[in-house]
């Protein structure tokens, strides 16, 4: 028995279903999930040595690639010097700045140690600011797994089938109402009837757990909008597209200024970590300065800052997201046409380092309804064949794919000729 077959046997005996986070257990296109072993910048081998090209980067962390050199080095010099303190350091201090400087609807930002404690965070936050209980999110985003935030959620909920997880009292949901993404009309009538009890809205501003959904033009602007004109809060969960879609994330590519930003993955390095912040008179309402109660142990852990701030440093270089976004443009391309090659219709789409791709009919893709409509069929034979190949993608049609930039034009030009091969194998 392969390697990996036989440590997700093992695994499924200790912990319920193999793995410690839903997706992973290959759950929505069957088979054994590989066993990672090892990774170095844009490769990754599992426990049977086999290599693969791979463009989750564990979830969008690996911005520069597995295990920069320089990360690494940071890293081991940090833990010489102690693993946690429950005390502050002046790492804190510097990864704030180069949050702030990169971001600047962030004028204050609190560490925490994942995105979902920094949505859950950022919601009680706006509740206190506001004195306001509803909130508002949108049918396939993904805020992590807190109770007010598991409603039509996307990513595992979405594949597993439970986008409202049992577990979650009614009473815990009764103040989160829910939106289809990308509808403004539905957006204005809502605002128009109870948009002064809105403590606030949380979006992904480019939905990465439906697939990766961008908003029609003009939506954030509207949301904006409304959002000031009721007092409300405008959360942007930029978890997944902070510092990877551009320096400054979503907000700077659209121009559209939230109150609150959450963050996680690529200013972690790598290490688990998470981050909300933005306006100071709304930030300064968090405990110890302001009354809303919000604390951790492992929160600004010095060794998860230090992996943090070596990242953000690096990819601080002019022209990094440049690059990264020509790496995933000419991915999408070449996916795009050896697709249309083989009769496949498909939907591309990319913002700096992330992307999607969609097995319809449809020119593009900006609503649930649309993502829902897709050939998972199609999808599940396309993983299956390219994971045969030694490319690793998200194993759900409800995931984005992430790219790093490690990946050389020759791990591109390697992917699209294998799309080519999967595509001409699952027909037209
Ligand atoms: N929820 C993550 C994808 N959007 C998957 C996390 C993981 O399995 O590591």
């Amino acid at each position: 028995m392969a390697a990996s077959a036989e440590l997700f046997q093992h695994a499924q005996k200790v912990i319920p279903g193999g793995v410690n986070s839903p997706v992973r257990a290959f759950g929505s296109v069957g088979g054994t999930p590989r066993f990672v072993a090892q990774a170095k910048g844009s490769r990754m081998w599992d426990s049977d040595n086999h290599e693969y090209i791979d463009y989750i980067g564990s979830w969008g962390p690996m911005v520069l690639g597995h295990a920069h050199p320089e990360v690494i080095k940071a890293v081991q010099e940090a833990a010489e010097l102690g693993l946690s303190f429950g005390a502050p350091t002046s790492l804190e201090t510097t990864m704030a700045e180069l949050i702030c400087n990169a971001v600047p609807s962030i004028e204050k930002v609190r560490m925490v140690s994942s995105g979902t404690e920094a949505t859950m965070s950022a919601i009680r936050l706006a509740r206190g600011f506001t004195g306001r209980d509803n909130i508002v999110k949108f049918e396939g985003c993904y805020h992590g797994h807190s109770d007010a935030l598991l409603v039509k959620a996307g990513s595992g909920a979405l594949t597993l089938g439970v986008p409202s997880s049992p577990g979650v009292p009614a009473a815990f949901t009764q103040h989160t109402l829910t939106l289809p993404f990308n509808d403004a009309d539905a957006l204005a009538e809502l605002f128009k009837e109870t948009g002064d009890s809105l403590a606030c809205v949380i979006i992904e501003p480019i939905a990465g757990n439906m697939n990766f959904v961008e908003p029609a033009e003009g939506y954030l602007q509207t949301l904006r909008e409304l959002c000031t004109e009721h007092g409300t809060v405008l959360i942007f969960d930029e978890v997944m597209t902070g510092f990877r879609v551009a320096l400054g994330g979503v907000q700077e590519l659209y121009s559209v200024t939230p109150d609150i930003t959450t963050l996680g993955k690529v200013i972690g390095g790598g290490m688990p970590v998470g981050a909300f912040g933005g306006r100071t008179d709304i930030m300064d309402h968090i405990a110890p300065k302001g009354p809303v109660y919000q604390a951790g142990t492992l929160s600004g852990n010095p060794i998860a800052m230090t992996a943090g701030i070596k990242t953000l440093q690096l990819l601080n270089a002019p022209g990094f997201h440049e690059e990264l976004g020509k790496k995933s443009q000419a991915l999408l391309e070449g996916l795009k046409s050896a697709a249309d090659k083989n009769g496949i219709p498909l939907a591309c789409a990319h913002a700096g380092g992330m992307f999607g791709f969609f097995f319809t009919d449809a020119a593009k893709v900006s609503t649930l309804d649309q993502v829902m409509a897709c050939n998972t069929t199609q999808f599940n034979a396309f993983f299956h064949a390219m994971l045969d190949a030694g490319i690793y993608l998200a194993p759900s049609s409800f995931e984005a794919g992430f790219i790093s930039i490690a990946h050389s034009d020759d791990d591109i030009a390697k992917t699209i000729s294998a799309a080519d091969k999967a595509f001409a194998s699952i027909g037209g």
